[in-house]
């Protein structure tokens, strides 16, 4: 949409539009452009039910990222060693020519399946993201690539519980009574629910963390409980123990609405509060408490993200938390339940975004898991993976063992394309660097995974020297390589009316959103009626039994454990005798408040705002180790070391470590961060990321 604005003395005018970055406020923009076209403001639209009016620390900042003087303007190619940083301009006429030439050959020799799409969430736009990821991909017979950096386990394990990720929208948080923010930080990672957690304790409700790391959100909440990292379904099975034996439970709508309680039943009864608190680090009387006060008091939230699923246990850990608003008979209840995700409200359809049905695509022809990155480039993928197309992710800075990863990115045998708007450091290692467009530049449509509107991006500039969009180079890649597919060449809007209409004709709170109408207002709400905004208010879950699975056959024919429970983390001081004055300790890495992921933190004022890569270390483990705050520390272990400033706190509980992430490596003490030392080992669930699931040791550098 574009209008006119009251400053006319400048005759600015008004550009909605949806921020893209992966962070589920999903907020409304409005950006105001001058007569030449440039953008002088970004803000927050006032009218969006969420967004109301502000942006966070890191959006406020978006034109620095626009008009940022690193931004890639040109397509490059590499003229030094791999990974030195030394490129000359070429035309994008030449950097398709290239491009396909080596993917002939490739797919001659060995096939499609050694082209390898690595891409997450730079952005989460339905065309720059979603329909980029299929389209050309699926034509050309490329290795499919299993997303699951983030959040797989999680929403395996949701889905597996209650069947779908229905989370009420953060306005109606203002009618709960009791909140449990449980490894979740949404003070940094999703700022616009804070003003509802604090209306709702205006209104009296009491906020709780559990998190191992007092976080700018444990700050301001009425109780804040540091369970041991990767103990938290010990702690949930201890809770239910607690109603189980004092009465406390809702058997009655237990009996109701779910399956499998005795089975859950047999579980709870072998975590009596006292073998909990020695798994989890607290007291017999923290354990009692909550589940006393959780259980009576009404309507009670769970709210927990996906923080809490990077780990070997992560699958069943947020199985077992979701189980919690089921014993105590939460679900259903404005206020009450399970606040994780409303992706599921709407789902794009797949046929429509991808097109994978089409005669032209053949079968996928192996699917690969992002996670193994490293792995898959020095070996485990047979046949191996001989080039690697990068977009919407920077993974020498992100993905998990990236020592691993800079060694593959240097095969001589490799051909990498990468598509940023920055030359970040994975972009060093390419052959190929393609220049790609911010969210003022393109057009996209954006579902959010956090509230309950639909926001559409009208460019509002022109794109930045030759930047192209993802969409734009799938494009152009398509014509290079000769699809003649009609659905290959769609423009952005083209897409989103076939999408929309497509879902639309199976989902009725799509009812009444057009594309039209998108582009006119920006943002319109889903049709969900008043009845049906509290998920799950009819008592229908989407499961196979339609009710809460404490017992799952699904999780079974997956090789799960049918019933939720806790077992300890791959690496893990649990149930060691005594943790060795040097021994390893585990390394949580959450996310920064100034970056989301590894965006952002190029931007030189975001940077400074955040500090530096810090260790944060409890005075306790730090006085054993000879480690004062300020002082450089080595962290390491089998996998790889980085070097960080500590600061000794008690912020962090004894015998935990903590960082911030994404810094970029190349922003890091010895060009190396923290993934660096991360597993690239699986979740339990579906593949998942298992970030947090990190012992290492820490020792003082002595310089
Ligand atoms: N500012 C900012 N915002 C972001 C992002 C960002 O990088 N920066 N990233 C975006 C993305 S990609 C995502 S996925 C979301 C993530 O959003 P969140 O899930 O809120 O983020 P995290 O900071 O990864 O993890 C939340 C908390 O989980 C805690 N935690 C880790 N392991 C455990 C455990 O075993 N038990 C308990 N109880 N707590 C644990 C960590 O200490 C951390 O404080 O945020 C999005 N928003
Ligand atoms: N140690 C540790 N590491 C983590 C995590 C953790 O908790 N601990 N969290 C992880 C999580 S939750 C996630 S989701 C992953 C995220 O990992 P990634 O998805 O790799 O995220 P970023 O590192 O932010 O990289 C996104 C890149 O996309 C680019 N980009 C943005 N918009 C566009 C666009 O329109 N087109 C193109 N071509 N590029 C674009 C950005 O400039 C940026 O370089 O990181 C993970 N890394
Ligand atoms: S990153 Fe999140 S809070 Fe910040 S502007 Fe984007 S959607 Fe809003
Ligand atoms: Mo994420």
């Amino acid at each position: 949409m574009i209008k006119a604005t009251g400053e006319e003395k400048r005759n600015l005018r008004i550009v909605y539009g949806a921020c893209p970055h992966d962070c589920p406020d999903c907020c409304a923009l409005e950006t105001q452009v001058d007569e030449q076209g440039r953008a002088v403001s970004v803000r927050g639209r006032a009218d969006h039910p969420v967004t109301r009016g502000w942006l966070c620390a890191k959006v406020n900042r978006y034109l620095e990222r626009v008009y940022h003087p690193d931004r890639l303007l040109y397509p490059l190619r590499r003229v030094g060693a791999k990974g030195k940083g030394k490129f000359e301009r070429i035309s994008w006429d030449e950097a398709i020519a290239v491009i396909v030439e080596r993917w002939r050959d490739i797919i001659a020799r060995a096939g499609a399946q050694c082209i390898l799409p690595y891409s997450y969430a730079g952005t989460l736009g339905l065309v720059q993201g979603a329909v980029t990821d299929t389209r050309f991909w699926n034509r050309l017979g490329a290795c499919g690539l299993e997303r699951a950096i983030c959040g797989h386990a999680a929403e395996e394990a949701v889905q597996l519980v209650v069947g779908g990720r229905l989370a009420p929208s953060p306005e109606d948080l203002v009618h709960s009574k009791f909140i449990v923010i449980w490894g979740s930080n949404p003070a940094s990672a999703a700022p616009h629910i804070m003003p509802f957690l604090r209306q709702a304790q205006r209104n009296g409700a009491q906020i709780v963390v559990i998190d191992p790391i007092r976080t700018l959100t444990a700050r301001s909440a009425d109780w804040h409980i540091q369970p041991i990292p990767g103990t938290d379904a010990a702690l949930a099975l201890s809770m239910m123990h607690v109603m189980v034996t004092e009465g406390l439970h809702h058997q009655e709508w237990i009996d109701h609405y779910t399956i499998g309680w005795e089975h859950l039943l047999e579980r709870i009864l072998q975590f009596p509060p006292e073998r909990a608190a020695q798994i989890t680090g607290l007291s017999v009387e923290t354990i009692v408490e909550l589940a006393r006060r959780y259980a009576t008091t009404s309507p009670a939230m769970l709210r927990l993200t996906d923080g809490i699923n990077r780990h070997t246990n992560g699958g069943q850990t947020v199985r077992t938390l979701a189980c919690l608003p089921a014993v105590a008979g939460h679900y259903g209840v404005a206020g009450g339940g399970l606040m994780y995700s409303t992706s599921d409200w709407v789902q794009w359809n797949k046929a429509a975004l991808s097109h994978a049905d089409d005669p032209a695509c053949p079968p996928v022809p192996r699917v690969l898991n992002m996670n193994r990155l490293g792995a898959l480039l020095t070996g485990e993928a047979d046949p191996p993976i001989y080039s690697l197309y990068v977009y919407n992710a920077n993974p020498v800075a992100s993905s998990p063992n990236a020592g691993k990863i800079v060694e593959g990115l240097q095969r001589e045998d490799l051909f990498v394309v990468v598509h940023d708007l920055f030359e970040t450091d994975t972009a060093r290692y390419a052959d190929i660097v393609l220049p790609a467009t911010s969210q003022l530049e393109q057009t996209d449509l954006h579902k959010p995974y956090g509230h309950l509107s639909l926001n559409y991006n009208t460019p509002a500039i022109a794109p930045l020297g030759e930047a192209r969009s993802n969409w734009d180079v799938m494009r152009a890649l398509a014509a290079g390589m000769g699809f003649e597919e009609e659905w290959l060449q769609a423009d952005a809007d083209t897409i989103i009316q076939e999408v929309l209409e497509a879902t639309a004709a199976h989902n009725p709170y799509l009812h009444g959103i057009t594309l039209e109408r998108l582009k006119e207002q920006g943002s319109l709400p889903l049709a969900v009626p008043a009845a049906e905004r509290v998920p799950f208010a009819d008592g229908h879950f989407r499961t196979p039994s339609g009710k809460v699975e404490f017992y799952s056959e699904q999780a079974m024919r997956k090789g799960y454990d049918p019933v939720p429970g806790w077992v300890p983390d791959a690496e893990s001081n649990v149930g060691k005798q005594a943790v060795t004055v040097n021994g390893p300790l585990p390394l949580l890495s959450p996310a920064a408040h100034h970056f989301i992921s590894s965006t952002f933190a190029n931007q030189e004022i975001l940077r400074q705002k955040e500090g530096t890569p810090t260790l944060r270390i409890h005075p306790v483990d730090a006085e054993v180790r000879n480690i004062r705050s300020g002082q450089y520390v080595r962290l390491s272990n089998e996998r790889g070391w980085c070097r960080l400033v500590a600061e000794v706190t008690e912020d962090v509980r004894e015998g935990v470590l903590a960082t911030t992430t994404v810094w970029w490596p190349r922003f890091s003490p010895d060009g190396q961060n923290v993934n660096w030392t991360t597993p690239d080992r699986l979740a339990d669930f579906n593949g998942g990321s298992t970030f947090h699931t990190n012992l290492v040791f820490v020792e003082p550098v002595n310089e």
